[in-house]
């Protein structure tokens, strides 16, 4: 049977029940991390876990767990669900009160995860997919990865809507993210994105291209780009957990550079799957521990 975690507990899915006055079920009153698995192995779980811990500061939640705790809760997860390619899915609530829109006085954490089985995108990561541009209509704490997910749905609901994979949110003249990933763009072999801000989310996938593009020595610019830049850009890729370092070849009508994937975005990739492929070898020649 799958398993999932519920307050630290590992038990089968049917077992598990959610009171319905939790307060991420009527107020989006949580935070959620998405990681994932190659090989059977966490990728960047430490950059996802400090991410985690973050947001939960930012909204004064509980996480009754150090990291060392949650990793080895997750890792039997996904042993108990023999998962080899995929993604854990972790989500913290604010618990269950009587419905009140301040933080009640007491409540508990309400910890959940699982896990599902998801390929690497190999398709779109060889052609690249489609975007619509749309307007950034999310509130101003972008930085904390919580439920609150509506602007980012209606975002993502137009991309499928027009046959797109990805939405490209604007501020204005200002190209923020995509519904669910970071943004960059290339001009004369320069990678620029948006910086860090209460704008954006600090995407773990983002900060390993920015990584590899110091080690590579890559040049990048962590700066706002308008749309007409975007529209002029030499290439656009996006980023994320599930996606990796995705092409984007149109937005709305229009071609992005040839219209193919980008040599820049090309090498980019070769490196992203040499981190993923160093992650899966230390199974075989890793340490015993
Ligand atoms: N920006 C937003 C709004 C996101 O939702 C995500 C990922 C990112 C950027 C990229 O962050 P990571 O590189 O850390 O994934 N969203 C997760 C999600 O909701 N599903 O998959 C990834």
């Amino acid at each position: 049977m799958e398993k999932l975690i519920l307050n630290g507990k590992l038990i089968g899915r049917e077992q598990a029940s959610i009171d319905i006055e939790d307060r991420g079920y009527q107020f989006g009153d949580g935070i959620y991390e998405v990681i994932r698995v190659y090989g059977g192995r966490l990728f960047a779980n430490e950059a996802h876990l400090r991410r985690l811990y973050s947001s939960a500061e930012k909204l004064s939640l509980d996480i009754p767990y150090t990291a060392q705790e949650l990793t080895e809760q997750i890792e039997a997860l996904v042993r108990g669900n023999g998962l080899d390619t995929g993604i854990v899915y972790l989500q913290f609530t604010r618990g269950a009160a009587h419905r009140k829109h301040s933080f009640p006085e007491k409540s508990e954490t309400v910890f959940v995860a699982y896990t599902n089985e998801l390929e690497r995108p190999l398709h779109q990561l060889e052609h690249g997919i489609q975007a619509v541009l749309t307007e950034d209509i999310r509130w101003l704490r972008c930085d904390i990865k919580s439920l609150n997910l509506l602007g980012n749905v209606l975002a993502k609901q137009k991309a499928a809507e027009n046959g797109c994979g990805e939405a490209v949110q604007h501020r204005g003249e200002i190209v923020t993210e995509g519904s669910s990933s970071n943004v960059f763009i290339v001009k004369n072999g320069e990678l620029i994105t948006h910086p860090l801000s209460n704008l954006i989310l600090n995407g773990i996938t983002r900060q390993v291209i920015l990584d590899i593009c110091e080690k590579q020595q890559l040049p990048v610019r962590e700066e706002t780009f308008t749309i007409r830049q975007l529209f002029d850009a030499d290439e656009a890729f996006i980023s994320s957990t599930t996606s990796e370092v995705m092409p984007v070849v149109q937005i709305n009508d229009q071609k992005i550079g040839s219209g193919k994937p980008g040599a820049v975005t090309r090498k980019l990739q070769g490196y992203f799957k040499e981190r993923m492929d160093q992650l899966t070898k230390a199974i075989t020649t890793g340490p015993a521990e």
